[in-house]
């Protein structure tokens, strides 16, 4: 298969202008959330939507998220990351839709699907869910990436044709490591420098240094398109493209930014090889069938 999105190759990272659609159904009208989202959605590769499950929704699904961390039996579990430097301390759970009805249910919940199905214009699946916790104090960063450079090189998904929703299920403040965005990086692609190590996902879920972009690029970036940080109540619901520039900072903070995050992908879009590792990283972290 042609690769029209290559990074990590040892060669000089390029900028190369993105080669797919961001929103699969040209019919703005049928946009669920109005044809100014979608147009929103189309140039800055992202939707917020503040408080779209209600509190006493988010206040179950924090209790289950309670019942996950807490559940030490878990911890043997490879689904369950802990911070680097930190065991003792949960970073990340994958496939919280399997472990936790719950979450599950919000995967299948219209506010979400129906936007999902808008985007993509075809059936879709979970590629990925998990809940990062990013606790007070100890919660470290997300550097710079654009997901769908990871999911490319090291999973195998061959076209942007994939959609993040992120559930907030803590208040997202200015202070505690809320998600940054940088609008409209979605329609650039950004090689990244180095090649990938083996097994580099085990590192790379605790602290990722290859797939991310170099400071160059980065400073034109954002000196370009500016950051916009993702800060609201709990119930709030962002969606963003599959290759938009992202991260946060660490959260020195008592107060936990915790989210639940759906990746969903078109099913016409399924993995094949990876197209820059030599052996696709496990299910749990990025769904073969579904
Ligand atoms: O490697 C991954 O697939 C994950 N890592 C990050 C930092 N974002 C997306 C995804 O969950
Ligand atoms: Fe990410």
């Amino acid at each position: 298969m042609r690769n029209d999105y290559p990074s990590r190759t040892g060669a000089t990272p390029q900028i190369t202008s993105r080669r797919d659609p961001v929103l699969y159904d040209s019919q703005w009208q049928n946009c669920p959330y109005g044809e100014d989202a979608a147009r929103q959605f189309d140039e800055q590769g992202f939707c917020f939507f503040p408080e779209l499950f209600s509190s006493e929704e988010v206040a179950a699904l924090n209790r289950e998220m309670q019942h996950i961390r807490q559940d030490k039996t878990l911890r043997q579990h490879e689904e369950v990351i802990t911070e680097p430097g930190a065991d003792d301390c949960v970073r990340t759970v994958f496939d919280i839709h399997l472990f936790s009805a719950a979450f599950g249910a919000v995967a299948n919940d219209s506010r979400i699907l129906d936007f999902v199905h808008f985007i993509l214009n075809d059936d879709v699946y979970l590629h990925q869910s998990r809940l990062n916790y990013k606790p007070g104090f100890r919660g470290r960063e997300f550097y710079w990436h654009s997901d769908f450079e990871t999911w490319h090189v090291e999973d195998g998904m061959p076209r942007m044709r994939a959609v993040s929703v992120v559930l907030a299920l803590r208040e997202n403040f200015a202070t505690n490591g809320p998600m940054l965005l940088v609008p409209g990086s979605h329609r650039q692609f950004v090689g990244c420098p180095g090649v990938t190590p083996r097994d580099h996902y085990k590192q790379s879920l605790k602290e990722q240094y290859f797939g991310t972009p170099d400071d160059k690029v980065l400073t034109d970036l954002i000196s370009q398109c500016g950051i916009y940080s993702v800060t609201g109540p709990p119930g709030s619901v962002l969606f963003f493209d599959c290759n938009l520039m992202h991260g946060s900072s660490s959260n020195i903070t008592p107060h936990p930014r915790s989210n639940a995050f759906f990746v969903f992908n078109a099913v016409s879009n399924r993995l094949v090889q990876p197209f820059g590792a030599t052996v696709p990283r496990p299910e749990f972290i990025a769904h073969r069938q579904g």
